[in-house]
């Protein structure tokens, strides 16, 4: 049996310094940047707690000026007023409270002035939340905000694509019946007698919940417009401009009813040996070309990828910084500028990772991953993913079995919340013969290993695959859930760029340990894959990367198959944007029609 003692034995780089002050969550509004109400002009309440980056860029992408609120009279005197709620609800109550926030924001609604809140600002406008609470809200709508309910096997956070059932004519939501938008939540609203005047449209995850409300110009959608593509760009549009009809039209034949599987694109980047930014992909993490060389391999450049994929239909673009582990990623700026520039045009989620830990730099500055997390959410990305350092808090997690609060995880969950933190494993099989040889979590394999093992674990590795360690898949992401991860993209070495399908025994274990949605990766090789994936576990996305960079199998092609298979998929429709009408492309097969600006 294999020993996992219980020193854990951190790298050298990462500092084991308390939570630091800086970290602490502060909320501060913004400072104003103009004063003008123009026609194009819309009012932003952004109360400092978290990204609100992707709303802005949706808004300018839409042709439109933003003006901070800095101040309660700033609300008053908006004409148009977006609040995209981040955080969580007792802390943004707190913030919109101490700043006469809340009572102007009552005021400006009760005066039924064009209002969209989006997320924690459609929660807010309740009664009260449980989140953290109860927590008194603004008293808008009759209700109260509790959990979905996991214990039902339900994963939580509900992340990813469902279905709206609009129940009453909603300017905003005209034409978008069955369509599928981006929600990510732990908490949600529930329709009832005493609110049911409110309410616009309803979404099922284990239950009907309130997914929009609309009354006069009062509007609030629990999902996220600025990141569910097309179909959110127009939502958006008809309410900065006031209008009453979309020109979206119904694209999916049939009704949609589920939470719908996420495909994923991947972008593997690092700098090539003459210091360019590139996607690259390895054969089992193995990036470097065979012959001449062995230079890195090129797959491309990272932004026009990202870009390429959300038009071709991606659910979600990730960017991972494989030598982040190395290479501090704050020093990284081509990075960071890849990631502004991508969530520019990118609008659904985009997730970065690579380098998310505790870092003392050649200054000695120290910085901790939360620090290193937030600019990354700066710049752009929607979630951040933690690969190496996971598996080092897991390990002292599991030594210890006492939280310190002060893990990458979570820092960064407590900061911005569970669904914002995603944990990449990556594995390695290590076959034995009989379960009894190691104290992890194995599995019967199909096909045995290459000594007749019938039996496998999966070794979690870090510093990407490089360096093994002595915690399995299964208890990895056991602790990192009780940690508060809110996803895992679950790698497997042995099937990466090999193109013959996900290890389904590997997604199985985990994915039916965990109650956060699982990620499957590694593998995929021609649509059948994707399916297989789907119907032999619980995974709730699949993600892939060589067959896309290498045009081997158009994303188009999965979702046409997944849905010959009765698997739920988002069909997104084609764009275009107030400046330009240009169609920003999607699958060929769905004809739209969008009125022009
Ligand atoms: O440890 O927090 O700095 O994060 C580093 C991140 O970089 C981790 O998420 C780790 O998975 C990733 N990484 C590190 N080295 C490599 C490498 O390839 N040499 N890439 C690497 C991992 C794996 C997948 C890949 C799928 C699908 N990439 O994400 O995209 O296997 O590929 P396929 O469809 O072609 O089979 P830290």
């Amino acid at each position: 049996m294999e020993a996992a003692p219980c020193a854990v034995s951190r790298p050298p780089s990462s500092a084991t310094a308390g939570y630091s002050q800086r970290s602490k969550r502060s909320f501060t509004v913004r400072a104003s940047a103009s004063s003008s109400s123009s026609h194009q002009t819309v009012t932003l309440l952004d109360y400092g707690a978290g990204n609100v980056r992707s709303v802005r860029n949706a808004i300018r992408h839409l042709g439109f000026n933003i003006r901070d609120v800095q101040k309660a009279e700033d609300i008053m005197s908006a004409d148009r007023l977006v609040f995209p709620g981040v955080g969580a609800f007792g802390a943004a109550m707190e913030v919109l409270n101490q700043n006469g926030l809340g009572e102007a924001l009552r005021m400006y609604i009760e005066k039924d002035k064009p209002f969209l809140g989006i997320c924690l600002g459609l929660q807010l406008l309740f009664d009260s939340s449980e989140e953290n609470g109860p927590v008194k809200g603004l008293g808008v709508i009759p209700g109260t905000v509790g959990r979905f309910d996991s214990t039902k096997g339900l994963a939580v956070p509900h992340i990813g694509w469902n279905a709206l059932q609009p129940v009453k004519d909603s300017g905003i939501l005209q034409g978008i019946e069955g369509q599928h938008v981006y929600f990510v939540h732990s908490y949600r609203a529930l329709p009832s007698d005493d609110n049911k005047q409110w309410i616009s449209s309803l979404c099922n995850y284990g239950e009907n919940f309130v997914s929009s409300v609309s009354r006069g110009n009062v509007n609030a959608v629990q999902f996220h417009p600025e990141k569910s593509g097309a179909v959110g760009l127009s939502i958006l549009r008809n309410f900065l401009r006031q209008s009453s009809s979309s020109g979206i039209k119904t694209l999916v034949p049939g009704k949609a009813s589920k939470l719908a599987k996420r495909v994923i694109a991947c972008l593997d980047v690092r700098a090539n040996d003459k210091g360019d930014l590139v996607v690259t992909k390895g054969d089992q993490y193995d990036v470097r070309e065979t012959t001449g060389e062995n230079e890195v391999r090129n797959l491309g450049k990272p932004v026009e990828l990202a870009s390429q994929y959300y038009k071709d239909g991606a659910d979600e673009v990730s960017f991972l910084n494989i030598t982040g582990f190395r290479d501090f990623p704050l020093g990284d700026l081509p990075m960071l500028q890849v990631l502004r520039s991508a969530s520019e045009n990118v609008f659904v989620p985009l997730t970065v990772g690579g380098g998310i830990r505790d870092f003392t730099d050649a200054n000695g500055r120290y910085y901790t991953s939360l620090e290193v997390a937030s600019e990354y959410f700066r710049s752009g990305a929607d979630k951040v993913s933690i690969g190496s350092d996971a598996v080092f808090a897991a390990e002292e997690y599991l030594c210890t079995e006492a939280k310190t609060g002060k893990t990458s995880i979570e820092q960064i969950s407590r900061v911005y919340g569970n669904q914002a933190v995603v944990v990449s494993i990556d594995p390695r099989r290590v076959y034995i013969k009989s379960p009894d040889e190691v104290k992890f979590k194995s599995v019967r394999l199909t096909k045995p290993g290459p000594n007749g093992e019938e039996y496998a674990w999966y070794q979690c590795t870090v510093k990407g695959g490089r360096e093994g360690r002595s915690i399995g898949a299964y208890e990895l992401a056991k602790a990192v859930e009780q940690l508060g991860a809110g996803e895992i993209l679950l790698n497997c070495i042995d099937c990466d760029g090999q193109g013959e399908g996900y290890d389904i025994e590997l997604i199985k274990l985990v994915s039916d340990a965990v109650t956060i949605p699982v990620i499957a990766s590694s593998g995929a090789g021609v649509v059948q894959h994707f399916s297989e994936v789907f119907e032999k576990t619980n995974a709730s996305a699949a993600l892939a990367a060589g067959i896309f960079h290498r045009n081997e199998v158009p994303i188009q092609s999965v979702k046409e198959h997944l849905l010959e298979k009765g698997v739920e998929v988002r069909t997104p429709p084609t764009e275009q944007t107030s400046q330009s009408n240009k169609p920003e492309m999607g699958p060929r097969r769905t004809v739209v029609v969008v009125q022009p600006a």
